[in-house]
């Protein structure tokens, strides 16, 4: 396959609420949208790199200068019949896994249409539905914490996640235990603990979560595997893992017992499913993690989330626990089983609103052929 053109779009989209972690706090999406167009279709992908730098080193900015720099002219000059094609004109490129997992997304999204075939299939996913829960930040009290929660359980999900730090963790998380003794809870550090801080991790052992996400920093696998020996909750990594070796080298070291796998954090779909498998074969669980996407990116996310070994909920929460308007025309809605339904079209399965993409981007370029090329 041949990519004809490319269009770039940086676009802002505003939360519901703001969303607040250890270590930043979003009060809206930024972030750039790929489209790719080749032969009558169109393929969109999602670069999910916020802000700040505070999740990754990468940020919107630095999606867009490696896509412009390098990305795009390697597409373009590329016959890329598949993901294998891609990660090789990409692979003189080192690091920027989010600029490139965005690429690789929209192509994904032109590989499967052409195939005439939903993501999922492409992937090798199964099913109707994934299971999914909630990621709830940081909120000013633990008063308004435990309300928040009750709403998210008064929609219907039936597992949250709670953003931590230090002076809002053992109590939050008992507090949110306390009011719900037999609710599937697990919490997420975002690497600003220390392995001197074991102490206080230790506080939440009798909690009974699910999982600790990421609680030292985010190359620090080796105090991760002297952490893990010392809790009874598995440690979850999620900043750590960026490919599958590094799988490798935190199950080996047994820094952790559970991997969140987010293909925006590990430079595409192709290595989520090395990672998927690779656990898989070791019965390690795995679970989608999420970057508060728009539509496009849960899309994919849904789809690669319904492989066999994601065995925990996604943090893939509804349309509307982001946005009040997505660019996507039809949200996804929250079934009442806490589970999302997987897109069943071909491609990603979902239709891009150019009315709403146009009126929330601040930037936008086009490559290749057709440089002005229209919206739609
Ligand atoms: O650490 O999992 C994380 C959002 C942005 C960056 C990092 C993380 C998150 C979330 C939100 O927890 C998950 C979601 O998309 O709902
Ligand atoms: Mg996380």
């Amino acid at each position: 396959m041949r990519i004809e053109d490319v269009d770039l779009f940086h676009i802002c989209l505003p939360y519901v609420s703001p969303f607040q972690t250890s270590r930043w706090t979003e009060l809206d999406h930024e972030c750039v949208i790929v489209r790719l167009r080749a032969d009558g279709l169109s393929g969109w992908g999602e670069c999910c790199a916020t802000q700040d730098a505070a999740y990754s080193y990468e940020t919107v900015k630095t999606n867009w200068l490696i896509l412009e720099d390098f990305i795009i002219p390697d597409v373009l000059a590329a016959d890329l019949a598949g993901p294998a094609d891609f990660e090789a004109a990409v692979r003189h490129i080192t690091g920027h896994p989010m600029a490139k997992a965005g690429m690789q997304m929209a192509l994904w999204d032109l590989w499967a249409q052409q195939a005439g075939k939903p993501l999922q299939k492409l992937v090798g996913g199964s099913g109707d539905r994934v299971a999914v829960g909630v990621s709830v930040g940081i909120q000013p009290t633990t008063e308004k914490l435990l309300e928040t929660v009750d709403g998210y359980l008064a929609q219907g999900y039936r597992r949250i996640k709670l953003k931590i730090k230090p002076g809002r963790d053992v109590n939050d998380a008992a507090a949110v235990r306390r009011a719900h003794p037999d609710l599937r809870l697990q919490v997420d550090a975002n690497s600003v603990y220390r392995l001197e801080d074991a102490e206080r991790l230790k506080a939440m052992d009798d909690l009974g979560l699910l999982l600790i996400e990421q609680p030292l920093a985010e190359d620090d696998i080796i105090d991760h595997a002297k952490l893990q020996p010392q809790l009874k909750t598995p440690i979850c990594l999620d900043e750590s893992i960026t490919s599958a070796t590094h799988t490798r080298w935190a199950l080996e070291l047994g820094a952790c017992r559970i991997i969140n796998i987010k293909p925006a954090r590990v430079g595409g779909i192709a290595e989520a499913i090395r990672i998927h498998d690779y656990c898989r074969a070791r019965n390690v669980p795995v679970w989608m993690g999420g970057m508060l996407e728009t539509g496009i990116g849960r899309a994919s996310n849904v789809a690669v989330a319904s492989l066999p070994g994601f065995t925990l909920p996604g943090d893939i929460s509804a349309s509307a626990r982001y946005y009040a308007e997505d660019v996507i025309a039809e949200p996804f809605e929250l079934n009442a089983d806490s589970t999302l339904s997987v897109p069943t079209g071909p491609g990603l399965g979902v239709k891009v609103r150019p009315e709403v993409l146009r009126r929330v981007t601040r930037r936008r370029k086009t490559f290749g052929k057709h440089a002005d090329a229209p919206l739609d």
